[in-house]
């Protein structure tokens, strides 16, 4: 099966003010699609056309040589976009982790606030264009890190330090300029304060559940 650009699980409009419903629009329709057609046709003909994308990032070394840039930019691009929208929601309110996950994070950072300013300065800190991430090793150590372009942790066996801390992504931010620029132009920062409002902790927590 081809990979398929998947449906929001919100309206367009579901994440304004914080995220306004034409960025939304052009992001996924324009942006994420482009790297499902992408994907597609370099993957095409090849064993890894089967793959799930997940696979195909934490094997891209298995991936022919003259398809290797294009598949790891495209499928990243897939992977990522398609976690960015799940872990969004709308309605959420600014909420905190619980459970497992609350513990996970008080232990790694010292407490939920500490948490988000280093998570925060990594989403800051990215010079250019890429993602900040909170990823979960087996045995449920969390660890924040950034990767640079359509790069993700799951490449680690792949590319190395390019991939981070070679965790499971369970949280990521896009801070490509094509995620704010519309509604915050240069101001990433502010885009990035305000992106704390529509973070499902929910969805959160069971990709913690299911990663470590
Ligand atoms: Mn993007």
């Amino acid at each position: 099966m081809p990979f398929m650009l998947p449906n929001l699980p919100y309206a367009e409009n579901a994440l304004e003010p914080h995220i306004d419903a034409k960025t939304m629009e052009i992001h996924r329709g324009k942006h994420h699609n482009a790297y499902v057609t992408n994907a597609n046709k370099a993957l095409e003909g090849t064993p890894m056309a089967e793959w799930s994308v997940e696979q195909v990032c934490r094997r891209l070394k298995e991936v022919p040589a003259d398809k290797m840039g294009p598949v790891r930019n495209n499928a990243g691009g897939h992977f990522n976009h398609s976690l960015f929208w799940e872990i969004m929601a709308p309605s959420v309110k600014g909420g905190e982790p619980s459970g497992d996950l609350a513990a996970a994070i008080n232990g790694a950072f010292g407490s939920f606030s500490e948490f988000k300013e280093k998570f925060a300065a990594a989403a800051t800190g990215r010079f250019g264009s890429g993602w900040a991430w909170l990823c979960v090793h087996k045995g449920g150590k969390v660890e924040v890190c950034s990767t640079a372009n359509q790069d993700n942790p799951l490449m680690k066996d792949s590319i190395g330090d390019a991939a981070g801390c070679g965790g499971t992504p369970i949280l990521g931010l896009d801070v490509w300029e094509h995620a704010y620029y519309l509604n915050y132009q240069n101001r990433r920062p502010d885009y990035i304060a305000a992106w704390w409002n529509v973070v499902s902790w929910k969805k959160v927590g069971e990709l913690f559940a299911a990663g470590k």
